[in-house]
């Protein structure tokens, strides 16, 4: 079997992929280090097992029709990509956001698969989402859009075949609405969505995993260097789910942090961001649904500058939270200029390829998304296994095990990813993320 050449490989997935960029720069990331890991294990060569990691399972598109609070008939796409499904249920979130296409949800969708691998945990990858843009819409216009949306989705998914959770634009309230129409259609009582609200089916820790999970992460690749967070400063982007419980627990570990971002800009407080002052950001964010800029009213001591990334705070520690592609080779420059050491990805694909390399140029601890926020997709996998056996787990029962999880995520990415003085956690997510979806196909033999 002829080996793997990267520049080929990428320019056939670019001819059958044409205009999806974000598809194609998380593929390359991907391939680039693993490539040499396959050629030197032909089986997976033989099989063509990239080739065939790289095509999803399947895709299925669908109109959401739904009417406005002035009577108006809106109509907008929604989308399930069904990654890969070779070890477990098809597992992923739900993304609502007037920058979805099907291209930014294959990106997603292939990259939960390696990430939920790497969980440890038996589930498949996918991702789903709309073009609907939640900003400004009344609570009504919400719930019948999320109404309409699963009224269309709810035939291709299923506790044993399709589980779908929150992401972008969707939190507890959709899943919510979601969930109460699944029931209502399918009259069944499943966990075929995660991210429930506590009393009906959900887990605890659930809405604090990712975030927490981040912080965990960061807190393994630390003690690699016989460090922590004690006297730390830390910049995180994004207000949403991830970054809030990413800055709860970097406050509880110790850590100071300064920043925060939504997408009109960022928010600097020199003094810190305490429990105080996160619990208003929590009630501007998801309760008032405000600018951040609101926050230096209550707290003067604070600036938010519009129209700009936090990258530019001197920092030791930087955790993308937000969305991807927000930071880019020159935020990462500027990073490395001020003395940052570690960058744990709560986000999916926050940084560009480009400073990703710088990263590793300067050989800092770097946390890629598909590892250091796994903690997310991890806790949903336990919240279908409460589900399974109709009960629930106390907190912090819940939280020993995304720690005991975070600490078996990092050891794997260590087992493949240890360099000469050096952590590759890029190379060991995704080798250690691809090895077991890949030996499971090789076994199914030609699917
Ligand atoms: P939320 O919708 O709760 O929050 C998103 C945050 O990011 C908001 O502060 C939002 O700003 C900001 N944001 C969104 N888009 C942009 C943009 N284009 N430019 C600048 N800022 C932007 O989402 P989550 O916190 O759930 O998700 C954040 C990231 O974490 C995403 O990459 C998601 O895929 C990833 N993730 C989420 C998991 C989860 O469990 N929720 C699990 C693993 C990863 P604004 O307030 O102005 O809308
Ligand atoms: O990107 C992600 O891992 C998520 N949005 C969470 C998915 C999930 O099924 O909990």
């Amino acid at each position: 079997m002829q080996k793997l050449e990267l520049n080929s490989f990428m320019q056939g997935l670019i001819r059958r992929n044409p205009g999806q960029p974000e598809f194609h720069q998380a593929v390359e990331e991907v391939a680039e280090k693993l490539i040499p890991f396959i050629n030197e294990n032909p089986k997976y060569l033989d099989a063509s097992i990239l080739e065939r990691m790289t095509e999803p399972d399947r895709v299925i598109s669908f109109r959401v029709t739904w009417m406005d609070d002035d009577g108006n008939i809106r109509v907008n796409r929604g989308h399930r990509v069904q990654f890969n499904g070779a070890i477990g249920p098809y597992k992923g979130g739900l993304r609502f956001d007037k920058s979805v296409s099907l291209g930014t949800l294959k990106f997603l969708g292939f990259e939960q698969v390696l990430k939920n691998s790497l969980t440890t945990l038996p589930m498949g990858g996918a991702k789903g989402g709309s073009d609907f843009n939640p900003k400004g819409k009344s609570e009504a216009e919400i719930m019948r859009f999320c109404q309409a949306f699963m009224t269309e989705l709810y035939r291709y998914i299923g506790k044993d075949t399709d589980v779908p959770a929150g992401d972008i634009g969707v939190g507890g309230r959709e899943v919510s609405f979601m969930f109460g129409q699944y029931r209502r259609i399918a009259n069944e009582y499943t966990g075929v969505l995660t991210g429930k609200n506590l009393a009906f089916g959900g887990s605890n820790a659930r809405t604090e995993a990712t975030g927490y999970g981040s912080v965990y992460f960061a807190k393994e690749m630390l003690a690699v260097r016989n460090d922590d967070f004690n006297g730390k400063k830390a910049v995180v982007s994004g207000s949403g789910n991830v970054a809030q419980y990413t800055v709860e627990k970097l406050i509880q570990l110790g850590a100071t942090v300064l920043t925060v971002s939504d997408r009109g800009g960022f928010l600097h407080d020199p003094d810190g961001i305490d429990a105080e002052k996160l619990a208003h950001i929590q009630q501007l964010k998801n309760v008032d649904r405000v600018s951040l800029g609101e926050y230096t009213k209550k707290y003067p001591g604070a600036t938010y500058t519009e129209g700009e990334r936090p990258w530019g705070v001197k920092t030791d520690l930087a955790f993308p939270s937000a969305t991807q592609n927000e930071l880019d080779e020159k935020d990462a420059e500027t990073l490395m200029a001020n003395g940052c050491i570690l960058v744990c990805e709560g986000a999916n694909m926050p940084s560009t390829n480009k400073a990703v390399k710088v990263f590793e140029k300067h050989q800092i601890m770097y946390g890629p998304g598909k590892a250091a926020n796994a903690g997310g997709v991890a806790i949903s996998g336990l919240e279908m296994t409460q589900n399974s056996m109709r009960l629930q787990w106390s907190f912090e029962e819940v939280d020993e095990k995304l720690q005991g999880i975070m600490k078996k995520i990092h050891a794997k990415c260590m087992k493949y990813g240890q360099e000469d003085g050096w952590v590759d956690y890029v190379k060991g997510a995704n080798i250690g993320g691809f090895v077991k979806v890949a030996d499971a196909l090789l076994a199914y033999g030609v699917i």
